[in-house]
């Protein structure tokens, strides 16, 4: 029998498994590692057993026995029946205060139904995002934790210690009880498709209507990463968009085909968002975009049908100041993405009773997950000023540069339609903008068509109450 010596056990050692353990070795914990397969045990510690103090084990028994009471037991497997399937061997062989972490990208909702069931068997479940892909899991991902708080006082030093560090602080909190860390990472995911998509269409302009080339794009990309834009994904664009495929000599991004995958997190926070009620346009059209870009019979069909022809669709502009409308656009859009984000968290947090400090989710984006940008520390400021803020759009930070930006946004839209060019984010984003800012919305309309065609009734701008008009009849309004 091993001894109970580990301080927290890791079952599941594909790429990212594999790499958080490392990453958890290296901090000096004594790791528990299993596999269902055990080849993956053996590789790992062939290739990086001098790391830390690694104990492998073959069988669920052999690995929960050598983890020290309460038990952390991290499982890092597929999302979905896998990590049922690992809870159901797990839960015989652990003990009542044990603690059962799913580091994987679950739904929330699975994981609020995993806490409940664990919870009757004495046991934690701690639902907790990861971010950062496999080097972030090595070298430091951003880590959001959700479960109760005294699971956290067990599991949070670990996880703090392992997270990336910005200024002294990890980028690890306890954002919330019970699905909080995995609907957090939701957002953050969906988040991540909307400032993709904004990147890729700020490209697609810039080749398309402004005429520069990919190399030239790249340098475009690395100026804008000097300033407020800067962040991980695009100084990642710029590093991309720079390199050329070795076998055809040509423009790396000219090789890849044009059908964008999309694992499911896009989908599920739309999902959410319209279970919410909450308008995440750019987050939307993103996941939407992505869809579009696999349907290839149909954009074939399209293309036969509506002449693709550059000539068809050019559009003359200054160069220098289209790079630089494109970039204001790309900002004012990205603040869109990024308030949309963080007000479907709040209103999560509302309807779930989940305490969500939104400032500090900030905080642990700045670095470690793959959004990490400047702009997340404005985000944090603008919550710690105003803990309640109706929307981020509106501190003074971003209206500044919204309100600077907007002319430009503007042009670059209308410039794309245009062209021909889609830009499906910055349209609806745009779009977003002026919905919230407009005096009277069409809405009005909406309403009383519904009363027209379905009794739906309306209330008035001049009195409270809710009204009818008997549309098929007289047209007399009635109160109700
Ligand atoms: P995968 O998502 O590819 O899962 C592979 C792991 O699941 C292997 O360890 C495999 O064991 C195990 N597994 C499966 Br599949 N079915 C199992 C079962 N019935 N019982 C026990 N183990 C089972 O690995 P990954 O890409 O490292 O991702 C792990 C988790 O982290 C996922 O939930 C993923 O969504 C999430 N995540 C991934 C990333 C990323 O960048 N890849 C980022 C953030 C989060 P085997 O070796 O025996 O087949």
């Amino acid at each position: 029998m091993t001894d109970a010596r580990a301080t927290i056990g890791l079952t599941g050692l594909a790429v990212m498994g594999r790499n958080l353990a490392r990453n958890i070795a290296r901090h000096g914990h004594t790791i528990a590692i299993h596999n269902r397969t055990v080849a993956k045990t053996t590789s790992l510690i062939d290739d990086h057993g001098d790391e830390g103090d690694f104990v492998a084990t073959e069988s669920l028994e052999e690995f929960v026995a050598a983890i020290e009471k309460p038990r952390v037991v991290l499982i890092m497997v597929k999302a979905g029946e896998p990590t049922d399937a690992v809870i159901d061997d797990l839960v015989p062989l652990l003990d009542e205060g044990d603690i059962v972490v799913d580091c994987g990208n679950a739904h929330f909702s699975d994981t609020i139904r995993r806490e409940e069931r664990l919870q009757e068997h004495g046991l934690h479940f701690v639902g907790t995002g990861v971010s950062g892909g496999e080097e972030g899991a090595l070298n430091g991902p951003s880590i959001m934790v959700g479960g109760s708080d005294e699971a956290y006082e067990r599991l949070g030093p670990i996880m703090e210690s392992i997270a990336a560090q910005v200024d002294g602080e990890p980028c690890c909190a306890h954002v919330g009880v019970g699905g909080a860390g995995h609907f957090v990472k939701m957002v953050h995911n969906g988040i991540e498709y909307a400032d993709m998509q904004l990147i890729a269409e700020s490209y697609d302009l810039l080749r398309s209507i402004g005429g520069l080339e990919p190399a030239a794009i790249a340098d475009v990309f690395a100026e804008w990463n000097q300033g407020e834009l800067e962040s991980f994904l695009i100084q990642m664009t710029s590093d991309v968009l720079r390199h050329t495929d070795a076998g055809t000599g040509k423009p790396f991004v000219d090789v890849v085909k044009d059908a964008a995958e999309q694992k499911g997190t896009g989908r599920w926070t739309v999902q959410s968002a319209l279970d919410l009620g909450v308008p995440i346009t750019g987050i939307a059209e993103a996941t939407f975009a992505r869809s579009l870009s696999g349907h290839a019979e149909q954009r074939e069909a399209a293309r036969k049908v509506f002449s693709t022809s550059p000539e068809d669709d050019t559009v003359e502009v200054d160069q220098q100041a289209f790079v630089d409308d494109v970039r204001a656009a790309l900002y004012s859009s990205k603040v869109v993405a990024y308030a949309q984000g963080f007000d479907q968290i709040a209103v999560g947090a509302e309807e779930n009773g989940w305490d969500i400090d939104l400032g500090q989710v900030a905080k642990i984006w700045r670095d470690g997950c793959i959004i990490r940008a400047r702009f997340l520390g404005r985000i944090t400021e603008a919550y710690a000023e105003e803990p309640d803020l109706t929307t981020l759009l509106t501190t003074e930070f971003f209206a500044d540069a919204v309100k600077e930006g907007v002319d430009a946004w503007r042009h670059v839209v209308a410039t794309a339609a245009q062209g021909g060019v889609p830009v499906p984010a910055f349209g609806s984003s745009l779009s977003y903008f002026d919905g919230l800012r407009r005096e009277r919305l069409p809405a009005a309309l909406i309403q009383a068509l519904r009363d027209n065609f379905g009794a739906h009734t309306y209330q008035r701008v001049d009195r409270e109450g809710t009204f009818h008009t008997a549309w098929a009849g007289d047209l007399t309004e009635s109160e109700s």
